[in-house]
């Protein structure tokens, strides 16, 4: 039954577009309301000059901003750790950035102090123009445990109440953007996807870290989850 209404709206669209209608979502992906923006710590210490910079990260921020208009729902998360967190190598001894450790809920990379809790480093970029996001969800703020994603720390167990929000909102499908790709952005779309939100990640309004294969990895997972990449020009924007 879906699948006919949607090949009847779909004849009905091309018919449209041969009358001389604009190409108004001609194969493109018009978020509605009930749709979500996500856009995942697009904050100073990802960035150009940042704690724990990602390569091109500055790229996500004019591409987000022209993906924002589209969107009538946008959430905005920020890494936001304490001074000395568990996920900073600076916290174990004789570790390094980038080795990992066994933590009490499992394998932890472990980073460059970051995005600490007040500091301009864990600032949301001044570039990045979201007037209309309605939600800034902070994670990582548990000294001992870390948290990648937006919906859940990294016990599994944790809720951050982000579920809940865009489910009491009427929200099922979400759109994925921001800083890193395997990491963040990752762990982020695959909570969504088992949250029961239609899960969609916008390459292009994306950067990864990829530690020894983390990116390739990530995308593996997130295909096999059910996670659909997409690039920003699939959006309609206006
Ligand atoms: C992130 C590493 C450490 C991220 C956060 O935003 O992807 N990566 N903390
Ligand atoms: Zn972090």
């Amino acid at each position: 039954m879906q699948r006919r209404s949607l090949l009847k709206s779909t004849a009905v669209l091309g018919l449209a577009g041969g009358l001389g209608w604009p190409a108004f979502a001609a194969g493109k992906i018009k978020p509605g309301a009930k749709a979500a923006l996500i856009v995942v710590d697009v904050q100073n210490c990802f960035l150009d000059g940042g704690t724990l910079a990602v390569k091109g990260g500055n790229e996500v921020i004019p591409v987000i901003n022209t993906l924002a208009p589209a969107f009538e729902n946008i959430v905005v998360t920020q890494d936001w750790h304490t001074a000395g967190h568990a996920s900073f190598a600076s916290a174990h001894d004789g570790k390094k950035p980038f080795e990992t450790a066994k933590l009490s809920y499992g394998q932890q990379v472990l980073w460059p102090d970051h995005c600490v809790q007040g500091t301009e480093d864990a600032a949301v970029s001044k570039e990045l123009k979201v007037p209309t996001a309605q939600l800034i969800i902070r994670k990582g703020f548990h000294k001992d445990m870390d948290s990648y994603s937006a919906f859940e720390e990294a016990d599994h167990k944790t809720a951050t109440g982000l579920a809940g929000y865009l489910k009491a909102r009427g929200i099922k499908t979400v759109f994925v953007t921001g800083i890193a790709t395997d990491f963040c952005v990752a762990w982020t779309a695959m909570d969504a996807r088992k949250a029961g939100f239609q899960t969609y990640v916008i390459e292009d309004a994306t950067r990864g870290i990829d530690l020894n294969g983390s990116l390739a990895a990530a995308w593996k997972q997130m295909t096999a989850k059910g996670v659909k990449r997409i690039q920003s020009a699939d959006i309609a924007t206006a």
